[in-house]
């Protein structure tokens, strides 16, 4: 198990656009098992590939209290059933350390993905779900949580990145 680096706002390798995955060998279940050890290590719930500079449409998640249900989702999509229904939730990043946002996200999606063998599954995700895996999906579009907030926020935390 490798421990990898996690790039940290401003970078702007975090604007990269991820491609997606056709191959589903070893090295995929690598990375993906160094990218559970690395979000645990760091205490995060969800990291994407693109938060670790490798483009490719990937995300690791751990929802459960008990830390023992790690999740993969290799080519995730979210489909919006409704576009009156929102969730507001006070999101952190471990790309953006010490910073906590409210944020805003339609709240009834359709999720599809594949696993890490390249089986096709899908669902209609629930309350933290919902959150996180549209906050990872924006890592893969090179979105960020800072991208929802004022333009002053954003400075100000550019700001206290370059210090
Ligand atoms: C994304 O974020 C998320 O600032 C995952 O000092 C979070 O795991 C989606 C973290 C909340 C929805 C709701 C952040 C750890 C972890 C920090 C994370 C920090 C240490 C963030
Ligand atoms: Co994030």
């Amino acid at each position: 198990m490798k421990l990898l680096d996690i790039l940290t706002y401003p970078d702007p390798r975090l604007r990269t656009v991820a491609k997606k995955v056709n191959v589903f060998d070893k090295s995929l279940k690598n990375l993906s098992e160094n990218m559970l050890y690395t979000m645990y290590e760091a205490e995060g719930i969800g990291l994407a590939a693109s938060q670790v500079d490798v483009h490719i449409r990937l995300i690791v998640m751990d929802l459960s209290e008990s830390k023992d249900n790690p999740m993969v989702f290799v080519n995730p999509e979210v489909e919006i059933l409704e576009n009156k229904s929102h969730l507001s939730y006070r999101e952190g990043c471990l790309s953006v350390p010490g910073f906590y946002e409210e944020i805003t996200r339609p709240d009834k999606i359709k999720l599809t993905w594949q696993d890490i063998e390249g089986n096709q599954h899908s669902t209609y995700p629930e309350g933290l779900l919902t959150v996180c895996i549209q906050h990872e999906i924006d890592h893969l579009e090179g979105k960020l949580m800072v991208d929802y907030v004022s333009r002053l926020k954003r400075e100000r935390l550019k700001k206290k990145a370059a210090k």
